[in-house]
């Protein structure tokens, strides 16, 4: 039998979090550990354009972050909408364990993460400044997202959230003392309006873990996870005998059956760990691929089945 999965995260740029995760695990660290240095990774990568530095911006110019983190005992955090800090998923994490709360906002968050000692620094980067900027002048959105679907792979890879670049991370991991924890940090989506907050930060939307089960995290267009909340529904199925694939298929076909049509051009990406070690996922539309990292340290990238083709 093949070695049991202890981390997964979505896209392949989740090959390099989970080498940060799994060396963390190596110097005994925790699942929260490992899924809060794996989002650290991306977070840091100002090549990735949908998450921290580097993150393309809303439509007013301003790069605000999503991030939230979940432990296997109902242990929570969340930042929406946060500004001049890079690492949200760090933020995320100090909200759980320093604050009576599970979430904050905005200027709240900011000023939270300022008194936790987390530096300020300018998030956005010349090349999502120019990208902003070329979008300013039709300024028109239009929430595209990572897929092979023939629409968005019309628009070039140049196209910001197009194909070929990058995506929000969803993280899983199974520590050495087999429990579990998720994180998942995000910029959003491209331009959007200026206090927009996708799934990404939103427990039960973007991540949800359980231990007794297993979790689960969303990448794509977060008002469609967050209609059918994602992460949680596929947890659920899990619960109910579904294998980690059969359990994203279920809840991307729910989506679809809810929205027809209206989910045609959209994409959804549900990825998910069980307890027992196997990883699975399904989408909307073809494209989305995720990093599988074995107990013995392998890590391969897997293609997503999809509803679309
Ligand atoms: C969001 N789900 O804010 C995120 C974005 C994403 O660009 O996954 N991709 O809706």
């Amino acid at each position: 039998a093949a070695a049991p999965v202890i981390m997964v995260s979505t896209w392949d740029f989740g090959a390099a979090a989970n080498a940060a995760g799994v060396s963390a695990r190596a110097n005994g660290g925790s699942a929260l550990d490992m899924v809060e240095a794996g989002g650290r990774v991306a977070e840091a990568d100002e090549s990735n354009s949908s998450v921290g530095l580097g993150g393309l911006p809303d439509r007013d110019g301003r790069v605000t972050l999503d991030a939230c983190i979940m432990g296997w005992n109902g242990d929570i955090g969340a930042v929406c909408a946060l500004e001049d800090i890079v690492h949200a998923v760090s933020v995320a994490r100090r909200v759980m364990e320093r604050t009576p709360h599970t979430m904050l906002v905005g200027e709240g968050a900011r000023t939270f993460a300022l008194e936790q000692g987390f530096e300020t620094q300018n998030l956005l980067t010349p090349r999502a400044e120019a990208a902003w900027r070329e979008w300013l002048r039709t300024a028109n959105y239009a929430p595209r997202v990572n897929s092979e679907n023939a629409d968005w792979r019309a628009q070039g890879p140049a196209t910001p959230g197009g194909p070929g670049n990058h995506d929000t991370i969803g993280l899983l991991a199974i520590g050495a003392d087999q429990r579990m924890a998720g994180a998942c940090t995000t910029s959003g989506m491209a331009f959007k309006m200026r206090g927009r907050v996708g799934d990404s930060p939103i427990i039960g939307a973007g991540l949800y873990v359980d231990d007794e089960v297993g979790g689960a995290t969303a990448t794509g267009v977060g008002e469609d996870v967050v209609r059918v909340a994602g992460a949680h529904a596929v947890v659920e199925a899990m619960r109910h005998g579904r294998d980690p694939t059969a359990a994203c298929r279920s809840v991307i076909e729910r989506l679809a059956r809810l929205r027809g049509r209206k989910v045609a051009a959209s994409q959804v990406a549900l990825l998910a760990l069980d307890k027992q070690g196997r990883a699975g996922a399904f989408a909307l539309q073809p494209g989305f691929t995720f990093a599988v990292t074995d107990a013995a340290g392998r890590t391969r990238i897997e293609r997503a089945g999809s509803l679309f083709e």
